[in-house]
């Protein structure tokens, strides 16, 4: 576990310089407390022995939701209905300690809530959100398919009416949570385009199995998800979800707390970084006596400030209903590539120490290797961005 003195002493030197609780209102102050009091005590603590055993720790999701904190942002059904700002500080803290964790917020209230917030029936709504706030009810997103992420309209997974019901068959591959879910949201094509169905997971015909072998995200669990001729009645359909507007509009929300999301990981990373730096001593002086890494600290915050100031002014533009999907992409494709770069600087200011888990930013750069491969690559978030610019698509 990471030297709590350290990482003390660089948290004291960052703030001095930039101090992002400033620039938050008491209340989205109140929930990033809420959210870095459960980062620091329940996660931290054990994160390096989880990602180590590749164990998703089940039992603190009852502590995240008794906070509040899943779909805190929707309002009514048992959801807080807080502001986008303070979701986005949340996102941040939860990843200062493992974007694991941030995942798993995402993906119950930025995904598979908000799903059913924004599409679903008043039925539908009563039925499940209240759970799932209470952290009774785990959800997932199935959208992603083994034969490529990038573009869902290719999907082969298809849902077929029969009588009162719909009979689902296909294969989703790197769904969070998916083994642990009690309900799945389904994206599949039909007869009249792409819709959403509400799953639950014990249906007949429905399979997780936790994908192995990753070198990301170890305290996090993904999953392959086989449909065999699952069926479900016309009632767990999503009525107002027509067409892959629906889905996106979920991503938007998950994109949206990764540009958070990123930056906590990446404060992290200085924060050890600076630590070290005032701390360690070589040539008989501290290491951040001497120039190259107080280049290296320098460039981390020039990056980190820059990171967080985009992230607010997307969380106050969300705020106001003022937020794009391309000022989203923005924020994503620039937030986790320079995030990872953070934590590489971090990196070679430890030493080779910083190869080991007694230090967390090779986990934080592992994890953000996935994180930059989801919910759109840097790929598709710079052709987002390319099309926005000239009015032309280089992916059709
Ligand atoms: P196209 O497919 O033609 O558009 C279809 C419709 O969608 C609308 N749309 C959006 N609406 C809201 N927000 C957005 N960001 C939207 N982007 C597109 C579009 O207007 C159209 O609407 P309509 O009503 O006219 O039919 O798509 P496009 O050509 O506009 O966009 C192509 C592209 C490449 C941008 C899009 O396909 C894309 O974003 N691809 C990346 C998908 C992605 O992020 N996949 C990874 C998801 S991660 C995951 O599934 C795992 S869940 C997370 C977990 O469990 O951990």
């Amino acid at each position: 576990m990471t030297d709590l003195t350290l990482l003390a002493r660089g948290r004291e030197a960052l703030s001095g310089v930039f101090n992002l609780d400033a620039l938050l209102t008491p209340d989205e102050r109140e929930w990033q407390q809420r959210a870095r009091s459960i980062a620091e005590e329940r996660i931290a603590p054990v994160i390096e022995e989880d990602f180590e055993n590749r164990h998703f720790r089940e039992e603190l999701v009852p502590v995240i939701a008794a906070e509040g904190l899943l779909g805190m942002h929707i309002s009514g059904y048992g959801c807080a209905g807080a502001s986008a700002t303070a979701y986005g500080a949340v996102c941040l803290e939860l990843e200062a300690a493992d974007s694991g964790w941030r995942t798993f917020v995402s993906v119950q209230g930025s995904l598979a809530m908000s799903a059913i917030a924004k599409w679903g029936s008043e039925e539908q709504k009563n039925e499940w959100l209240p759970r799932m706030a209470a952290g009774e009810v785990i959800g997932c997103f199935a959208l992603t398919e083994p034969d490529g992420g990038s573009d869902p309209a290719a999907m082969r997974t298809v849902a077929v009416r029969d009588g009162d019901d719909w009979v689902i068959t296909g294969s989703k591959r790197w769904i969070g949570l998916a083994s642990v879910a009690g309900v799945a949201v389904v994206w599949a094509q039909t007869e009249d385009g792409v819709r959403g169905f509400i799953v639950p997971t014990d249906s007949h015909g429905f399979t997780a199995t936790p994908i192995t072998g990753k070198l990301a995200m170890r305290a996090s669990i993904q999953c392959d998800i086989a449909l065999d001729g699952v069926r479900v009645p016309d009632a767990n359909r999503l009525p107002e979800a027509k067409g892959l507007r629906a889905p996106f509009s979920c991503l938007n929300e998950a994109r949206y707390g990764i540009v958070w999301g990123a930056m906590g990981a990446a404060r992290n990373s200085l924060e050890v970084a600076l630590g070290r730096a005032v701390s360690r001593e070589v040539f008989g002086s501290p290491i951040g006596g001497f120039q190259t890494t107080q280049n290296k600290l320098a460039e981390m915050l020039l990056e980190y400030e820059k990171g967080v100031l985009l992230a607010l002014h997307l969380g106050r533009k969300k705020d106001a209903h003022e937020l794009d999907p391309t000022q989203i992409s923005v924020g994503k494709l620039n937030n986790v590539r320079e995030a990872i770069k953070i934590a590489g600087m971090a990196r070679s200011i430890l030493g080779g120490d910083g190869v080991t888990d007694e230090f967390p930013v090779m986990r934080h750069m592992a994890n953000l290797e996935a994180v930059r491969t989801y919910e759109g690559t840097d790929e598709i978030h710079s052709l987002v961005l390319g099309r926005a610019l000239t009015g032309i698509a280089a992916f059709k």
